[in-house]
């Protein structure tokens, strides 16, 4: 028999989290702060709560979907002591070390914690593409996986609660920093009246190819081994990039975005790397701790 699954938070994400369950016919409380939000679910067949308390009275797992960490305190502080025993799966966005506060505050009230990163959009749940990242209780994610794998493919990355977390946002830099590269270069043709959707068209294969290059640029990062045959090196850079920021400038374009690109190849060259590949300015980035 399958027990009741709790959603707590029934915003866009929560909402298409809770829809899945509903689909796959498990039977799914759900709780809002903001009640008219369950009703749409309420009328396929979930059980709406009025309060958390009656939302966790049963003994099912409980899914968490909310705005940040702190909410999550805030919904779940009040019913803590009750809960000695139960599964919690957090999917609520958070740093890593926010995730293992929560690994440690629900250890003290006897709960079985597992974090999870949702690396999709809430229509891509269910849906071909939706990758889910979990770390936490090895035996909670084993015992659910029938319930996470209904929400995409599902990754476990071991009982240190912020690796999903740290996974999640070290995608997300990538992810944002490859926008703001873009967003430049349609400033940059857009200042001649070229739109951005023409530069789209131009973007997407251009940066989808480079990124065939991760793998030679990884190897060379976890080796640390800079001055190697064929590597593109920091002065060869630097001359790229004074080209492209004086093109931003007589663009009349911001350079804000690529300054501190710049200002990491320049530095290494000052330190006497020039020679060497411009993966080097990843010594400046990496953690020292
Ligand atoms: N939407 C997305 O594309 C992303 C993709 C990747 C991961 N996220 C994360 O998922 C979390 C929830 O995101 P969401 O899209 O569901 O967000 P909203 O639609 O804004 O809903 C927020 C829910 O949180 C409730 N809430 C906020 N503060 C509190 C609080 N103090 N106490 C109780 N509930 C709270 C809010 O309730 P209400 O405003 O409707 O009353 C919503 O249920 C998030 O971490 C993303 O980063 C989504």
């Amino acid at each position: 028999m399958t027990c009741n699954t709790t959603f707590l938070g029934l915003g866009a994400m929560g909402g298409a989290l809770a829809t899945a369950s509903l689909d796959a016919d498990r039977p799914t409380i759900v709780w809002n702060r903001t009640p008219h939000r369950t009703q749409r679910l309420a009328g396929r067949g979930a059980t709406d709560a009025s309060t958390v308390e009656e939302a966790v009275a049963g003994d099912g797992v409980i899914v968490a979907c909310l705005l940040d960490h702190r909410s999550v305190h805030d919904v779940l502080d009040p019913v803590a002591a009750r809960l000695s025993g139960r599964t919690l799966v957090n999917l609520t966005t958070t740093t890593p070390s926010e995730a293992r506060e929560l690994a440690t505050w629900a250890a003290g009230f006897g709960i079985d914690y597992l974090d999870g990163a949702i690396m999709a959009v809430p229509a891509m749940i269910g849906g071909p593409g939706s990758a889910l990242f979990y770390s936490g209780s090895a035996i909670a994610f084993e015992n659910h996986r029938a319930l996470l794998d209904l929400w995409g493919e599902s990754t476990y990355f071991g009982t240190d609660a912020g690796m999903a977390s740290l996974y999640d946002l070290a995608l997300l830099a990538g992810m944002y920093t490859m926008f703001a590269g873009f967003r430049q270069g349609a400033a940059m043709v857009g200042s001649e009246g070229v739109s951005a959707t023409d530069f789209a068209t131009r973007a997407a294969p251009f940066l989808a190819a480079m990124t065939g290059s991760f793998a030679s640029t990884a190897a060379i990062i976890d080796a640390r081994d800079y001055a190697g045959e064929g590597q593109q090196s920091l002065e060869f850079t630097r001359s790229a990039l004074d080209a492209i920021v004086q093109a931003s400038i007589d663009q009349g374009v911001s350079i804000e975005v690529l300054r501190p690109v710049h200002d990491l190849v320049r530095r290494q060259i000052t330190a006497g790397y020039g020679p060497q590949g411009s993966d080097r300015v990843f010594e400046e980035m990496r953690s020292t701790r």
